[in-house]
């Protein structure tokens, strides 16, 4: 299989609506496979870098303020087409526009409180950069999920 990598991330508002494990659920049900994760709070320094592409726009000093008002539950997947496959599954970035059955249409009810983020597909290396960015290596377990000989041929 041509698995790759992503970082995922139940933001703020998800984890005070105490919806990691829905999350985590819907993730584990298409049958990819969680290779890291860790509760944590980040810092203005790490909202700046991991939100760097968008420091010109109007919006960013309130994403900083709200990505570092309480902890965030940071993850990598990993499966064929991580990237596109979990932005499918997050939807619209505003989620009031995002569609029924993906986590933002189905959990958020505004544009910049949606829930959860996952690396850009539309920016190549995106998904490699944020990694590095909230994991060192050794914090990323390499194992076989069983699982995996009946969700990919
Ligand atoms: P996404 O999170 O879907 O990758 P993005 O990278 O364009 O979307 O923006 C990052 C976050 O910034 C997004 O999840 C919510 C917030 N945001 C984006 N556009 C915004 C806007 N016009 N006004 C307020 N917040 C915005
Ligand atoms: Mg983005």
């Amino acid at each position: 299989s041509d698995a790759e990598r992503t970082f995922v991330m139940v933001k703020p508002d998800g984890v005070q609506r105490g919806l990691i494990g829905d999350i985590v659920g819907r993730l584990e049900d298409k049958g990819l496979k969680m290779v890291g994760a860790k509760f944590m709070q980040i810092d203005e320094d790490l909202a700046h870098e991991h939100y760097g592409e968008h420091e010109d726009k109007p919006f960013f000093e309130g994403l900083v303020e709200f990505i570092t008002s309480g902890p965030v539950f940071a993850m990598v997947w990993e499966g064929d087409d991580v990237t596109r496959q979990v932005r499918q599954m997050m939807g619209a970035t505003d989620a009031q526009e995002a569609a029924p059955g993906t986590i933002r249409g189905d959990y958020g009810n505004d544009l910049g409180h949606n829930i959860i983020h996952g690396s850009d597909h539309e920016d190549p290396g995106a998904n490699e950069r944020e990694i590095a960015l909230f994991f060192d290596e050794d914090e990323l377990v390499d194992w076989e999920k069983d699982l995996s000989q009946w969700v990919y041929e």
